[in-house]
């Protein structure tokens, strides 16, 4: 038996191992709602699912580069390290010459594992650096339309990255108006760590102290059912509709504050026109409201009054944004806060993305956390980040982003590290068409992931439990020393020296490595840290010998934050860096793009996919596919936590009682999901927590179009993206849509394939004499 530390995105633990490997994970004991995730971990010590040699995909091993629709779907090669690595450093070195670093995709988003210096995208991205760069991509599948918006509207990220500390809200909220709720499933998790899950206790006392919650969202558990939430289950994606009735009732009834909007906002009188109806002739009246939401228009008055009437919040989460149109509902509720006037007092105004993730409402430390330098990227190619399939598929091809007329580079060489786009990105079957499309495909992953599936070569990795890192998150309150708790499985590498034997390979190994091991460099990292950032932090660091040894610092508390509370008092001398240096109710610089997807303020505009629409005569049940409570997005999907809530082996899908007996189907019953764009099987769970003619399925079940192939549908086991559409939310912020999409559920006949893809593909029994035997 042994015992090591060490964190996730989720939480801090220490593992106590026994002899045969296998352990037990013990919270941190700071930690006073351990996340039930804790429990996915031991399954990444086992070899299932784990990728334990080097793969290369047949075809690409022998007949070399190019695009080749067999990608995803042709037999794999066992190989040795050192010739997978040398035939990775000529397709490199072919790709530079012939196409530049722009030929390289790096963007390589993904969550990865909590740790400074063996974090993935950085250790790719410095590994790129070091051979000239490669083309990247910007924002977040989390909240790209907020990453744009915000900074034209608001003047910066602020609202999205550090808004009114939870700490505040606790003491003098009266009202919390939660547009998407604050679903406790996603504060369990924050990227880089979370030693400590104090969201829910912010939250109990605020009840005890009698502040009320109202939940807006299709979802009733969206909102912990203690905290006694009314609940207003709008028809999902109209709750822009919603917010602008709610602002049209405070100006209608004079309970607006004219002295804030004079002070503190500008485009105030074009905002309140389109509420009349100066745009479209139609006033946006609660009754107006009330025909799209079906929210009743008693309601929305009664409630703008109350908001009007108490210290009220309004949260919005970040899903909200995740879906077509998605800038608009997060203005629209900038307009209404700023309407109601109590933006900068404690307390009230607006947040976003409280509960989307843990960190938020924690106030952020301002000093740097120890990082690993990733050099200069000299290429300027960009694109937005959910645009992957568009620009594989597309090169050449203009499109337009914030403002700019951009066109799609020329990607011939896809590096993936720490991030599964077979996961995270929608319409997996366009997915699958793209990624036929570039010469090479090298993913460097723990596990065979779809993403993997979908590669030339896979390279085994291995995961934080087998390696020493150092963990810290902007939100969190300790530095941990992350421990080896085993040894690598299989033939896994750290990405750190599969890198840097490339870089050898490429002339590159001074720049990678700078003469470090990587023990030397979280050692470095570290000590620069403590001679730097801590000293100015005022924190008292030891060395790092004795830091290693207690296995953790506790860092100061940052100071609570009232967001925009200095801009309230006097917004002269603390203008935002907007235009005006004002709120923008009414952008002139987005009215300036000519956008009618977005705008110059905000609008109600109709998805092509919502209960309303003609699509909903064939697909008459609104899915949303929302983050999941049981994995960190497709992480450890095979692990125990999240084996226990599949159903017959399948990812559920939650439906209310009347449209499972309209269907004729029961609790238990495997079901078919179809969209416009794919099909999925799925678990059926009946539960009267939804809206009528709302679906529900979280994201994350690993892709098995093999079990698919068996069944007849697209996916065997049930991962929603094979349903959602891969467009942008606007031609602003091109964000990610894949919270929504119209479906229909039909139960499923016949014989029920295995899920396959928790099982590493079996290699080819017999395999090219270059290849080893497995
Ligand atoms: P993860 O499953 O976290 O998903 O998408 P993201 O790609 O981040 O993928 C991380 C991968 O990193 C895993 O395959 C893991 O095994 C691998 N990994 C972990 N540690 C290491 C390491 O040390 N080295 C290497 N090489 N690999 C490692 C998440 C994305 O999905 C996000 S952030 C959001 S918010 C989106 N949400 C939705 C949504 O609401 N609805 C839909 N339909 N789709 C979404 N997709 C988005």
């Amino acid at each position: 038996m042994s015992a090591a530390r060490s964190s996730t995105h989720w939480g801090a633990f220490s593992a106590t191992v026994r002899d045969d490997g296998t352990f037990d994970v013990t919270p941190h004991p700071a930690d006073e709602e351990p996340s039930a995730l804790l429990a996915n971990v031991p399954a990444a010590a086992g070899t299932r699912a784990r990728v334990l040699r080097p793969h290369v995909r047949r075809g690409w091993w022998e007949d070399g580069p190019g695009p080749d629709p067999r990608r995803g779907d042709d037999v794999w090669l066992a190989v040795g390290w050192e010739e997978v690595l040398d035939r990775l450093a000529v397709e490199f070195r072919r790709v530079l010459d012939l196409h530049g670093p722009a030929g390289i995709f790096g963007g390589s988003y993904g969550w990865g594992s909590a740790g400074r210096f063996h974090h993935a995208q950085s250790q790719v991205h410095r590994f790129h650096n070091a051979l000239g760069g490669s083309t990247r991509s910007v924002t977040t599948y989390s909240h790209g339309a907020a990453e744009v918006l915000l900074p034209r509207v608001l003047g910066d990220l602020s609202l999205l990255e550090d808004p009114t500390s939870w700490s505040v809200v606790e003491e003098h909220t009266d009202l919390l108006v939660c547009f998407g709720g604050l679903p406790a499933k996603n504060s369990a998790v924050s990227h880089g760590g979370a030693t400590r899950h104090p969201v829910r206790g912010h939250l109990r006392r605020a009840r005890r102290r009698g502040a009320r919650f109202v939940l807006v969202s299709p979802l009733r558990d969206d909102l912990d059912g203690e905290l006694g939430g009314d609940w207003l289950a709008p028809v999902p994606g109209t709750d822009t509709a919603l917010v602008l009735a709610l602002c049209q009732v405070l100006v209608a009834e004079d309970l607006h504050d004219v002295d804030f909007l004079r002070r503190c906002c500008t485009g105030t009188e074009q905002f309140l026109a389109s509420l009349e109806g100066a745009d479209d002739g139609v006033a946006k009246t609660p009754e107006w409201a009330e025909a799209i939401t079906g929210v009743p228009a008693a309601t929305v008055r009664a409630l703008a009054r109350d908001m009007a009437a108490s210290r009220t919040l309004l949260t919005v989460s970040w899903s909200l944004q995740r879906a077509p149109f998605g800038e608009q509902p997060l203005w629209a509720a900038i307009a209404l806060a700023a309407l109601l006037g109590q933006i900068g007092l404690p307390g009230g105004g607006i947040g976003h993305g409280y509960s989307s993730t843990g960190g938020v409402g924690s106030p952020m430390r301002r000093h740097a956390l120890p990082t690993l330098p990733q050099g200069r990227n000299p290429v300027r190619e960009r694109i937005p980040v959910a645009r992957i399939a568009d620009a594989l598929l597309h090169p050449g091809e203009e499109y337009d982003f914030d403002g700019s007329r951009r066109r799609y580079p020329d990607l011939r060489l896809v590096h993936w590290t720490g991030g599964n786009p077979f996961h995270h990105h929608q319409d997996l079957a366009r997915l699958r068409r793209a990624f036929q499309r570039p010469d090479t495909v090298l993913v460097q992953d723990p596990f065979w992931t779809a993403t993997a599936r979908h590669a030339d070569v896979v390279l085994p990795s291995t995961t934080p439990l087998e390696r020493e890192d150092l963990g810290a998150a902007r939100y969190d309150d300790h530095l941990h020393a992350m421990d080896r708790v085993l040894e690598p499985v299989g033939e896994a590498r750290d990405d750190y020296d599969v890198l840097a034997a490339l870089a050898q390979r490429l002339g590159a190994e001074e720049a990678f490595t700078e003469g470090r091991t990587s023990a030397q460099w979280v050692a470095h990292l570290y000590e620069s840290w403590r001679a730097g950032p801590a000293v100015r932090a005022g924190v008292a660091a030891p060395p790092y010998a004795q830091f290693r040894r207690a296995g953790s610092l506790r860092l100061p508390p940052a100071d609570p934050v009232v967001l925009h509370a200095g801009f309230r008092a006097d917004p002269g001398r603390f203008r935002l860096r907007t235009p005006s240096g004002r709120i923008e109710l009414h952008s002139a610089t987005i009215a300036s793009f000519g956008y009618d997807d977005c705008p110059g303020h905000p609008v109600w505009r109709e998805p092509e996919e919502w209960l309303g629409s003609p699509v909903a005569a064939r697909f008459p049940l609104h899915l949303v596919a929302n983050n999941p409570a049981t994995r960190l997005h497709s992480q450890l999907d095979h692990g125990a936590a999240s084996a226990a809530s599949k159903v017959r082996g399948r990812e559920p899908l939650r439906m209310h009682p009347d449209d499972a007996r309209e269907r004729g189907l029961a609790d238990g019953d495997v079901v078919v999901v179809r969209s416009r764009r794919g099909s999925c099987l799925a678990g059926l769970v009946v539960s009267a927590d939804l809206r009528p003619r709302v679906v529900q399925m979280s994201t994350g079940a690993w892709f098995d179009p093999v079990a698919g192939a068996a069944a007849g549908v697209t996916c065997g086991h049930g991962n929603v993206n094979v349903l959602t559409a891969d467009v942008g939310t606007s031609r602003l912020g091109q964000g990610c849509t894949g919270q929504h999409a119209l479906v229909e559920v039909e139960a499923f006949r016949g014989a029920l394939p295995a899920v396959t893809v928790h099982d590493a593909p079996v290699p080819a029994a017999s395999s090219s004499p270059m290849a080893h035997p497995s």
